[in-house]
C-alpha cells in the first residue's frame, strides 16, 4: 500500500475510558470499538480527519506518560517515535474526563514538562455536571496557556471546535510543574542530555525506556538518578504532586442531593453479598437470553425453516438436475457438503447464537459492569497469580479469545500476562463455541450445563493456581478506576453487534467451508474410517465416546466451535447420551484454541511459550476428559 502524505499528524491521548475513541470516530468517521471499561484500545488506530489530509491517531489510555503496562507503553512509544523520526514534537489532543480532572492534569503536567504542544478536550461535561463538578475553565486556560474545549463527545458536542483547533498549529503549554528541589534538579539534568519523555520514564525506573538509549546515555542517566536523594515513590508521585495547587484553584465539587439509581446499583455490585447476587443474575440472564432467543428461536428459524426448508433442498434439486459427476454433488450437498454442513453450521446454527450473544455482551460492556466484576473477583483471581484487572481479558475471551489475548497487554507484569494467556487458551470458550454449547445445553437437562460450568471453572482455577506457583514473577496490586454504570447507547450496541457478527462470518465461514471439504475428502477416501478406528483408544476407551466423535476433534483443530458443532450433530443423531455429551463438551472447551488465537499467542508471547502451551493443553484436555468419563461411569450416568 502506498504511504499517504499527510499535512500533519495529531494524537488523541488521555486516561483510559475518557472518550478518546468516541472522538476519533467522530473525527474520522471510522469505526473503532468503544466500550465502558478502561483498556478498550490497546493498539494505535490510524485514521484521517474527514475531509482533510490530517492524520488522526487514537492511542491506548494511560495513567501517565511513564508507562506501567504494555498498552501504556504503546502510547509513550508512538509519541517518542514521532519525535525521533520527524525531528519535531508531536501534536497532542489531551482528552480529559471532567469528572476526573486530577488524573488528566497529571498527563498535562508531563506534556508541559516535555514541551509537547497540546490542547485539552474536557469531555463528559454532562456527567461532571450531574455529579456537581465545577471547573473554572477560564482560570485553567490561563494557568496552562492552552486551548480548552468543553465536550460531550457522545452527543457530538464540541467536535466542530476540536476540528477547528486541529487545523491550526498547536502551542506548548506554559505550565511549570511544581517539584521538590531534588527532583526538579535531577529531571532538568537528565532532560538536558536525553529526550525528556525518556528522562521522566527512566527516573521512574521504567525498563522499556532504557531501550531508547545507548550505553553511554544509560550509564549517565543511572548515575544522575543515584546522585540525587529521591526514592522511586517520590519520582512517581512527583507528577500528582505537581498539579495539586492548580487543582485546588480551579476545581470544586458541590454535593448533589439526588443520587441516581444507577450509582446505587454500581455501589451494590461490588459489595460481597449483593455482588454475588447481581453476578449470578447477570450470568443467568445472559444464558437465558441467548439460550432462548438465539439458540431456540433464531436457530430454529434459520436451520429448519430457511436452510432445511428452502436453501438446502433447493440446491440439492439443482445439483441433482445438473449433469454433474456424483462426487461433485456430494462435495456440495452431501453428508459433509460445503453447503449442507459447512455453511449450515456457520450460518444457521452458530451465527444466530453468536449475534444474540454479542448483543447481550455489548450491553454489559457498555454498561460498565465488567470492571466491577474485576474488583469483586479480585481476591479469587489473586489465588491464580492474577489480579482483578485480569477479569477484563477473561471476560472478553467469551467474545473472542484472539482479541482477548491482545488485551492481556493491560496487565502489569509478565507473569500475569502469561497466566492470563494460558487460561484463555485453555478454557475460556469464545462466543461461537459458547453459542454451540448453549445450543446443546438447551437440549440437555439443566444439571449438565451447571456441571460443565463448574468443571471448566475448577480446571481453570486449578491450572491458574499451579501456574502462579511455577511461573516466576510478581503479581501487581489491583488498581482500576471504576467507570460509572451507564445505560448503553442503543446505536452503539447495534453497531458493535453488527461489526462483530460480520467479523465472525468473515473469520469462521471460510474455515467451516475448508473443514467440511477436508472431511468430505477424508470420508471419500476412507481416511475418516481409518482415523476413527485409530483414535479409538482415546475416543472410545479413554473418553467413552462413540468412535465417530473423532471427526469433531479433527474439526476442533480448525476451530473449537466447529468441533463443538460436530458434537451437536452427534447428539441430535442420537449417537451420544447426555453424560457422553458432557464429557465431549468439557474436552472440546479445554481443547486447543483456534488457529487465529494460536497465531496471536505467538505474536504476543513468542513461539516458545505458544508451543509449550499447545503441548500442555492438548494432552491435558484429554486427561481431564478421561477422568470425567470414568467418574461418570462410576456414578452410573
Ligand atoms: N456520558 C458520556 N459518556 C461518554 C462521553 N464520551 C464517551 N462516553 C462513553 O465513555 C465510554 C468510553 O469511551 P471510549 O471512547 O471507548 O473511551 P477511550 O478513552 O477510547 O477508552 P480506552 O480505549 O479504554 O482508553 C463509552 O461507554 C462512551 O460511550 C460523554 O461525553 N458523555
Ligand atoms: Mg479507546
Amino acid at each position: 500500500m502506498e504511504a499517504k502524505f499527510y499535512k500533519k499528524t495529531v494524537y488523541l491521548v488521555g486516561n483510559a475510558n475518557v472518550g478518546k475513541s468516541v472522538i476519533f470516530s467522530a473525527l474520522t468517521k471510522k469505526y473503532v470499538t468503544i466500550s465502558n471499561y478502561p483498556g478498550t484500545t490497546v493498539e494505535v488506530t490510524r485514521g484521517e480527519l474527514s475531509g482533510d489530509s490530517i492524520e488522526i491517531i487514537d492511542t491506548p489510555g494511560i495513567a501517565s506518560l511513564t508507562p506501567l503496562s504494555e498498552d501504556e507503553q504503546v502510547t509513550r512509544d508512538i509519541l517518542l517515535e514521532h519525535e525521533t523520526i520527524r525531528q519535531q514534537k508531536p501534536e497532542v489532543i489531551l482528552v480529559i474526563d471532567a469528572k476526573n480532572l486530577r488524573r488528566g492534569l497529571v498527563i498535562a503536567s508531563q506534556l508541559s514538562f516535555c514541551k509537547i504542544p497540546f490542547f485539552i478536550v474536557l469531555n463528559m461535561m454532562d456527567e461532571a455536571a450531574a455529579e456537581g463538578v465545577q471547573i473554572n475553565i477560564k482560570e485553567l486556560k490561563k494557568r496552562l496557556g492552552t486551548e480548552i474545549v468543553e465536550a460531550i463527545a457522545i452527543q457530538k458536542e464540541g467536535i466542530s471546535k476540536i476540528i477547528e483547533l486541529i487545523k491550526k498549529p498547536f502551542s506548548a503549554s506554559k505550565f511549570i510543574p511544581d517539584f521538590l528541589p531534588d527532583i526538579e534538579l535531577c529531571l532538568k539534568k537528565l532532560s538536558a542530555k536525553i529526550n525528556s519523555l525518556i528522562a521522566i520514564s527512566i527516573a521512574c525506573l521504567d525498563k522499556s525506556a532504557a531501550a531508547f538509549l545507548d550505553k553511554e546515555e544509560l550509564i549517565f542517566a543511572e548515575k544522575e538518578i543515584a546522585k540525587h536523594n529521591v526514592s522511586l515513590y517520590q519520582f512517581q508521585n512527583a507528577w500528582h504532586r505537581s498539579v495539586i495547587d492548580l487543582l485546588e484553584d480551579i476545581y470544586q465539587k458541590i454535593s448533589v442531593s439526588k443520587v441516581s439509581w444507577l450509582t446505587k446499583l454500581g455501589h451494590l455490585s461490588v459489595k460481597p453479598v449483593a455482588g454475588i447476587f447481581i453476578l449470578i443474575t447477570v450470568l443467568l440472564s445472559v444464558y437465558k437470553f441467548v439460550g432462548y432467543f438465539g439458540a431456540i428461536i433464531f436457530v430454529d428459524f434459520l436451520e429448519n425453516t430457511v436452510f432445511n426448508g428452502y436453501i438446502n433442498p433447493f440446491f440439492t434439486k439443482i445439483f441433482d438436475f445438473l449433469p454433474l459427476p456424483e462426487i461433485f454433488i456430494e462435495a456440495f450437498v452431501g453428508k459433509y457438503g460445503i453447503l449442507t454442513m459447512g455453511l449450515t453450521y456457520a450460518i444457521a446454527i452458530i451465527l444466530p447464537i453468536v449475534t444474540t450473544f454479542f448483543l447481550a455482551f455489548s450491553f454489559l460492556e457498555d454498561s460498565g459492569y465488567f470492571p466491577r466484576m474485576g474488583s469483586f473477583l479480585n481476591n479469587s483471581f489473586r489465588k491464580m497469580g492474577l489480579n482483578g484487572k485480569a477479569v477484563l481479558p477473561m471476560v472478553l475471551g467469551l467474545g473472542c479469545d484472539t482479541m482477548a489475548t491482545m488485551t492481556t497487554r493491560i496487565l502489569n507484569s509478565r507473569k500475569e500476562r502469561i497466566i492470563a494467556t494460558l487460561l484463555l487458551a485453555l478454557g475460556i470458550p469464545c462466543s461461537a463455541q459458547l453459542g454451540v454449547i448453549f445450543s446443546l445445553g438447551s437440549k440437555l437437562p439443566a444439571g449438565y450445563m451447571a456441571a460443565w460450568g463448574l468443571i471448566v471453572t475448577a480446571v481453570l482455577m486449578f491450572v491458574g493456581y499451579l501456574s502462579s506457583k511455577v511461573i516466576k514473577g510478581k503479581v501487581s496490586l489491583f488498581f482500576m478506576e471504576l467507570p460509572p454504570l451507564r445505560v448503553p447507547q442503543f446505536s452503539n450496541l447495534l453497531k458493535k453487534t453488527y461489526m462483530r457478527s460480520k467479523w465472525y462470518l468473515k473469520e469462521a465461514a471460510p474455515l467451516f467451508i475448508l473443514g467440511s471439504f477436508i472431511l468430505f475428502l477424508m470420508d471419500k477416501f476412507k481416511i475418516l474410517e481409518i482415523l476413527n478406528k485409530a483414535l479409538r483408544p482415546i475416543t472410545v476407551y479413554g473418553l467413552n465416546l462413540p468412535e465417530e466423535s473423532a471427526y469433531s476433534f479433527i474439526l476442533g483443530f480448525l476451530r473449537r466451535d466447529f468441533g463443538a458443532a460436530g458434537f451437536l450433530k452427534l447428539h441430535a443423531d442420537g449417537l451420544m447420551t447426555n453424560a457422553q455429551t458432557l464429557t465431549a463438551l468439557v474436552v472440546i472447551t479445554l481443547f486447543i484454541p483456534c488457529i487465529a488465537n494460536f497465531l496471536m499467542i505467538i505474536k504476543e508471547r513468542g513461539p516458545i511459550t505458544a508451543f509449550a502451551m499447545f503441548f500442555f493443553i492438548v494432552p491435558f484436555a484429554f486427561f481431564i476428559g478421561v477422568l470425567l468419563s470414568k467418574a461418570l461411569l462410576i456414578l452410573n450416568l
